[in-house]
């Protein structure tokens, strides 16, 4: 939590333990953070592993930059300054989810590695970098939405890879190379992961 502008305001503790909320969903409540440039994979295995920790009955749930940034982050673009209280708000909403008792999923670009560590911060412990890495031409040989064309004609000034950078992890929890990983693998590491962190049980 950050220092609030407001006086006067009291944080009233909730009755209910994050403990008694993890033994009743059998799992612990974390922050998977997922960085990475755009066309990586991020969404996409963060998709897919919500659905199989949810078809395990886990209470998991993806924040995703294309959908916060149509609603809570609506009034943000893309210079360093948005991009920073983008993150810096996700990581707060990602930070209540895990305090709710969930595997919150968040993929967002997030290329500042002061703003990444920022926001490891605001969850003591319970936090894991997954860096879902494929090099810039890989991503850009795929532009599925065809962003990166634009961005190479100036038509998208500040965009991550081209004309704005990116800082990659230096000690992710977990590095997935998605031009040599297929989805269901990359899925598998982390559910094998999310074991050896007793974030779920099983060996
Ligand atoms: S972040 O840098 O603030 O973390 P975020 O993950 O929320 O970015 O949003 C990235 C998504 O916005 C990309 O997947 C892409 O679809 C879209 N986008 C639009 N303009 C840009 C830009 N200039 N740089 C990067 N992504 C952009």
């Amino acid at each position: 939590m950050g220092h609030p502008k407001s006086a006067n305001i009291t944080a009233t503790i909730s009755k209910i333990s994050l403990e008694q909320r993890e033994r009743r969903n059998r799992h612990r409540g974390c922050v998977l953070w997922f960085t990475g440039l755009s066309a990586a994979g991020k969404s996409t295995i963060a998709n897919e592993l919500e659905c199989a920790l949810f078809a395990k009955g886990m209470h998991a749930f993806v924040l995703d930059g294309d959908r916060i940034r149509h609603g809570l982050c609506s009034d943000l673009a893309f210079s360093p300054h948005d991009r920073q209280e983008n993150i810096r708000r996700v990581g707060e909403v990602a930070a209540l989810f895990a305090q709710a008792g969930f595997i919150c999923i968040a993929a967002f670009i997030s290329p500042y590695r002061a703003d990444r560590s920022l926001v490891r911060n605001m969850n003591d412990g319970n936090f894991y970098e997954v860096y879902v890495n494929a090099p810039l031409s890989v991503c850009e040989s795929r532009d599925p939405k065809g962003l990166y064309e634009k961005a190479r004609h100036n038509e998208i000034k500040n965009f991550t890879g081209i004309s704005a950078p990116y800082e990659p992890p230096m000690n992710p929890e977990i590095e997935l190379r998605t031009d040599k990983l297929a989805v269901s693998e990359a899925v598998e590491r982390i559910l094998r992961h999310l074991k050896k962190w007793r974030v779920v049980k099983g060996r």
